[in-house]
């Protein structure tokens, strides 16, 4: 019989209505895990040569206030604009091109250069919330623009232009590619079963108990079973809200809490600044009605082994399919099992 801790296997992701590939048996080559306890950050506290940090000129010539919360501006090098043109000029089948409007802003979670969202309380990131559902709310009520993707490339590893802690905000007239595929899965689920999928695949996972990592009253952490990445995680809303803004203030402290403790736990385990992107998925904002939406984020960390050792998609995973050695269970043991409080702290 199939051992999923043992043998090749395949497993299915019930959002994408994707497969990936799991290869345990790998896994069990002796851990070579070492900890290259990273030097302590020694960034300053405002970088005069930061375009995001406070009174600072940016790239594009325009100068920051002196803000002391959050600071969103609208992107200097947006990837999309407002003023497309939408018709559709090819005809042809194999030629498909559609015009594409959209507003792309920067999200500033914090005047202090030197933080990250792990080195912040709890009460230093429920304002980052806020802003969210703020500029979810603002973009989102545009008449051309039918989707926010509200996200953060965090550490040079993910591409990242600045350490200055901050997000991004990028939004479209039309679903982007994962949401579009998410929309189907769920839309489909609901119709067939009257609840949402994730609220189903939530109340299996308190069940089996296995890739949980962290739970508060209205949010849970796991290694998702289907997980691509090593430490990849998704973070679910208990209930099914639909996007931050439906988030209650209750709910709102209880993200904050949960991104605090998902984020200490990642950058204890290789005792580094742990870069990843990650991005929550909303309901969309074209004004239709989405009750199988069901809001959670999605965490998608690069390193395996320690702060330096990465996990590749390439050859296989680009060509075939995903695949990975250690297994989510595996994977969820090692964040559950970290200690709470940052390493830089204790
Ligand atoms: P990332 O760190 O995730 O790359 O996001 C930074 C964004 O900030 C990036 O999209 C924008 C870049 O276009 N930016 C400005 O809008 N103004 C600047 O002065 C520099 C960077
Ligand atoms: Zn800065």
């Amino acid at each position: 019989m199939l051992n999923p801790s043992e043998h090749p296997h395949r497993r299915y992701n019930p959002l994408t209505g994707e497969w990936m590939l799991v290869s345990p048996h790998r896994a069990k080559r002796p851990w070579q895990g070492q900890v290259e306890d990273t030097p302590p950050d020694t960034r300053p506290a405002h970088d005069p040569t930061c375009y995001l940090c406070p009174g600072n000129k940016r790239a594009g010539g325009n100068a920051n206030p002196h803000y002391s919360g959050t600071f969103v501006f609208d992107n200097d090098f947006p990837a999309l604009l407002t003023d497309t043109p939408t018709d559709e000029p090819e005809t042809h089948p194999l030629f498909r091109i559609q015009g594409e409007r959209g507003i792309c802003r920067v999200l500033c979670y914090n005047p202090r250069h030197d933080l990250t969202v792990a080195e912040m309380d709890a009460a230093d990131i429920r304002p980052i919330i806020d802003m969210w559902a703020e500029q979810t709310l603002d973009v989102g009520s545009r008449d051309f623009i039918g989707y926010v993707q509200i996200f953060e490339n965090r550490g040079a590893m993910m591409g990242h232009s600045s350490p200055h802690p901050h997000g991004q905000l990028w939004s479209t007239s039309r679903l982007p590619r994962e949401v579009d595929k998410e929309l189907i899965a769920q839309r489909d689920y609901f119709a067939a079963h009257g609840v949402t999928l994730l609220a189903d695949y939530l109340a299996e996972e308190q069940r089996r108990n296995e890739r949980i990592v962290y739970a508060n009253t209205y949010w849970t952490v796991l290694v998702p079973f289907w997980a691509i990445w090593p430490f990849e995680v998704l973070l679910v809303s208990n209930r099914p809200a639909r996007s931050i803004p439906n988030l209650d203030d209750a709910e709102r402290d209880a993200l904050s809490d949960a991104l605090h403790h998902l984020t200490v736990r990642y950058d204890n385990l290789f005792r580094t600044s742990f870069p990843y992107s990650m991005g929550f998925h909303q309901q969309p904002t074209d004004g239709g009605d989405y009750p199988f939406w069901h809001l959670h984020a999605h965490f998608y960390p690069p390193l395996l082994r320690s702060a330096t050792v990465r996990k590749f998609m390439v050859g296989y995973e680009l060509l075939g399919t995903p695949q990975r050695d250690i297994t989510a269970e595996q994977a969820a043991a090692r964040l559950r099992d970290l200690p709470d409080i940052h390493y830089t702290k204790a």
